[in-house]
């Protein structure tokens, strides 16, 4: 078998995605994610000024290979922009892959290791009666996980907490301006989660997204003070660039931490890992270069009993959230997966064979990985500029968002 094209598609079906499309002269084609939120045309210059000339006439059943052209062979390594493009072409390969050897990409990634894969849901509210209200909805929507976030009194803004009907970061026009106070989140944090507990009992798994915010001791402070609610997990503490923080925060609380979804190759792991200082994995497939590179660092993870739970926020397009899903199947220290539901304009323009039923997500069983890119309706949806927001303090400094 043959590449004998590759093209890439930018559509905005309630929000921008990147879909790069493989083509074979056996008439299969596969296809990947390399959606970069608010850098959306980076990557598709990326793929078209440099990748897709490269791939054309290499046979994709040579997935490793081709992984490391695109990596060591590139000579400029890593970012977001480089290994978002190799995770889109890596995608679509083990698409090509499972649709010429007629079975789903689960199986040659080892088979089921288990039944279903366990989702968490985003629930956040504008005061903490209104988030246990929406914590409620989704517990009684079947799921068994939620994360909450809350807006936090006396702020104009807070991370994860939707002005309008569904959570999205990325706005049209410059830059939204977001306000931040430290002592603010840290003296209300932990009476939200209190409140979230006693309202919901103790079976459903909570988890919450500090987005950044925090140095290594604040970080410690706000773990050691969840600890009675039993979080699942505490994310994203401190910026990520420095894994030696995490030695202090762990000396400090026992609450489980989840790291990375800004990561992009194990080697922003390594200390992490190897020192035992995380307990989940939130870098995506399509983050972190495709299923071929993640199936190393979950290896990696397996021998220091850190586990995945992977980024599934709705800026990674359903190529993504059906790939992770292939891979959660599959491997065996799988912890969580993130499920921000899609808007209904891009389920439609990418038919697929997941589905979610009581807590828990399916591929199904469809060869490769089970999910279609419909071009003549997203030709409808072109894309729109779109930001992500910064973050300031309440005196103006510019701040982690
Ligand atoms: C999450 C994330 C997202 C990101 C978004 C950026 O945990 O789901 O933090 O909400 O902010 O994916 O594009
Ligand atoms: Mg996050």
């Amino acid at each position: 078998m043959k590449i004998t094209d590759a093209k890439v598609f930018v559509c905005s079906p309630g929000r921008n995605f990147v879909t790069l499309k493989i083509y074979t002269d056996e008439g299969i084609y596969g296809i990947g994610d390399g959606t970069l939120n608010g850098r959306e045309k980076s990557v598709v210059s990326y793929l078209e000024d440099y990748c897709i000339p490269c791939l054309l006439g290499r046979d994709p059943f040579q997935i490793e290979d081709i992984w490391h052209y695109f990596y060591k062979g590139a000579y400029w390594r890593r970012g977001p922009v480089t290994m978002s493009a190799v995770a889109a072409i890596d995608m679509a390969l083990w698409d090509i892959k499972g649709k010429a050897l007629k079975t789903p990409v689960y199986n040659l990634l080892g088979g089921k290791s288990r039944q279903g894969v366990m989702v968490y849901p985003h629930a956040y509210g504008e005061t903490i009666e209104a988030t246990i209200e929406n914590v409620q909805k989704y517990v009684d929507e079947g799921y068994v996980a939620v994360r909450a976030q809350s807006g936090i009194p006396g702020l104009k803004s807070t991370y994860g907490v939707a002005k309008g009907k569904t959570y999205e970061p990325a706005q049209r026009g410059m830059p939204t301006e977001y306000e931040w106070s430290t002592e603010k989140y840290l003296n209300f944090t932990p009476k939200l989660f209190q409140k979230v507990r006693d309202a919901i009992g103790d079976d459903i798994h909570l988890l919450h997204d500090c987005h950044h915010r925090l140095t290594p001791i604040e970080a410690g402070r706000l773990g050691k003070e969840l600890e009675p609610y039993h979080l699942f997990w505490l994310e994203d503490t401190t910026p990520a660039e420095l894994q030696e923080s995490f030695r202090l925060i762990r000396k400090h609380t026992t609450t489980p931490l989840a790291v990375g979804e800004v990561f992009n190759t194990v080697y922003d792991y390594t200390t992490l890992i190897t020192e035992q200082l995380i307990d989940y994995i939130r870098m995506s497939i399509l983050r972190g270069g495709g299923i071929t590179s993640m199936q190393k660092v979950a290896a990696l993870a397996s021998i220091y009993q850190v586990r995945t739970g992977f980024h599934g926020a709705s800026d990674l397009s359903p190529i993504t959230m059906a790939a992770a899903l292939h891979f959660n199947l599959a491997v065996n220290n799988f912890g969580i997966q993130e499920y921000m539901k899609h808007p209904a304009e891009a389920n439609d323009v990418f038919p697929h064979a997941y589905a979610f039923e009581k807590g828990y997500m399916y591929p199904g069983d469809e060869p490769g990985l089970g999910v279609d890119f419909n071009e003549e309706l997203a030709a409808t949806y072109p894309y729109q500029r779109a930001y992500l927001p910064v973050n300031r303090k309440e005196d103006g400094t510019l701040f982690d968002w």
